[in-house]
């Protein structure tokens, strides 16, 4: 282990093996702008984002249609709430407290803020996040309990991230309309369906990760000046689709298991294939292993909106993906029978292969 300080930290380092980067990746682009003009250029944009989900399970958008100045306003607000105080920023997500607008982190539930614990079952990273569920039904402000005063900066963040929620779930449901095209599905709804739906289990996740100067210092002695962020894993969803700050960090697993570093594109988003697609397509679609890396000099901040199915939703791979007499990969599950297996497992954890079928 790469011993940075005492405590926590030594946790979060990652083992020697990982002291440099590892190369930039070379990632697919598709432009949304171009989808929009005429059916040659949707059936090339919907034949180029099969193929990057079948490589890579990862690609970029752009020309995607959000405003720069929503993306910055998300960005500057986002800034500003992890510069309050520890104690004001897990004040904010106590229910207990007056004008809390995200007032619903109770014990046992994944949503709100949190600093360094990564899920329920020891996980550690240099990052601290807020995670908020924005289901189709609960989008819009939350309702404030009976005489608690709502606070306006937080309620105004809070509101910003619900309009940022609906102009990105729009955009994603484009790219989820183009994976179905390019898959060759006569139902070209098969996937927005899903994250449209009014129990649709979707979810909003804010990062900040603080940078860590001493990193310099010790690449600069030899050492292995690396820190993890967010540790590698899968994501559970169909899709999640990320915007960062113009800081580096993001970094993908190839087919072949090497990691290379994500350029960063704060004008741009990125795309990831989640297991529950991976499953609908029958294993067609990847589903992309993925972690963060700490910056030595400048924060990271990123958003991700993560579309999920409803909870009742029965998950297996699509009839037309399997075809006649072809082997389903996967047994039929419950989104909920996944999330709570998900909740159980650590989070570099393979999840899927608990529902692999044996024959
Ligand atoms: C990864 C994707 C999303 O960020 C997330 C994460 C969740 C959490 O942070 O609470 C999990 C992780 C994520 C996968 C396995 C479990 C659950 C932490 C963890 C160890 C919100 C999600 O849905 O799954």
């Amino acid at each position: 282990m790469v011993v940075l300080a005492k405590g926590e930290l030594e946790q979060i380092a990652l083992p020697a093996v990982h002291k440099t980067a590892p190369p930039l990746a070379d990632v697919p682009e598709v432009d949304l702008a171009v989808a929009g003009r005429g059916s040659e250029g949707r059936a090339a944009a919907a034949r180029a984002v099969a193929a990057a989900c079948e490589e890579h399970g990862f690609f970029k958008v752009t020309g995607h249609g959000v405003p720069a100045e929503l993306l910055a306003r998300v960005e500057n607000a986002a800034a500003a709430f992890f510069a309050l105080s520890q104690r004001d920023k897990e004040a904010a997500m106590s229910a207990a407290t007056p004008g809390s607008p995200f007032g619903y982190a109770t014990p046992g539930s994944p949503f709100g803020y949190a600093s360094k614990r990564i899920g329920n079952n020891g996980d550690l990273g240099w990052v601290e996040y807020l995670l908020l569920g924005v289901t189709a039904a609960t989008g819009g402000p939350l309702s404030v309990p009976e005489g608690v005063v709502p606070s306006a900066s937080l309620c105004s963040f809070r509101d910003l991230l619900n309009e940022y929620t609906e102009v990105v779930r729009r955009m994603t449901c484009q790219v989820l309309e183009l994976m179905a095209e390019g898959l060759g599905m006569d139902d070209r709804d098969a996937f927005t369906r899903l994250v449209l739906h009014k129990e649709s289990d979707s979810m909003l996740r804010v990062n900040h990760y603080p940078p860590r100067p001493e990193l310099k210092l010790l690449q600069q002695h030899g050492g292995g000046g690396r820190v993890t962020g967010f540790g590698e894993h899968t994501d559970p969803q169909i899709i999640s689709v990320l915007r960062s700050n113009a800081t580096s960090g993001l970094e993908i697993a190839l087919r072949d298991g090497a990691w290379v570093s994500v350029p960063p594109d704060h004008t741009s988003f990125f795309v990831n294939v989640g297991d529950a697609l991976q499953v609908l397509t029958n294993g067609r679609f990847r589903s992309v292993r993925h972690r963060v890396m700490v910056n030595s000099a400048r924060p990271r901040v990123s958003v991700i909106f993560f579309g999920g199915p409803p909870p009742r939703e029965t998950l297996a791979p699509l009839p037309q993906l399997v075809g006649e007499g072809g082997r389903s990969r996967y047994r039929e599950f419950t989104w909920r029978e996944y999330k709570a297996s998900a909740y159980r497992t650590k989070l570099a954890a393979n999840r899927l292969c608990h529902f692999e079928t044996t024959s």
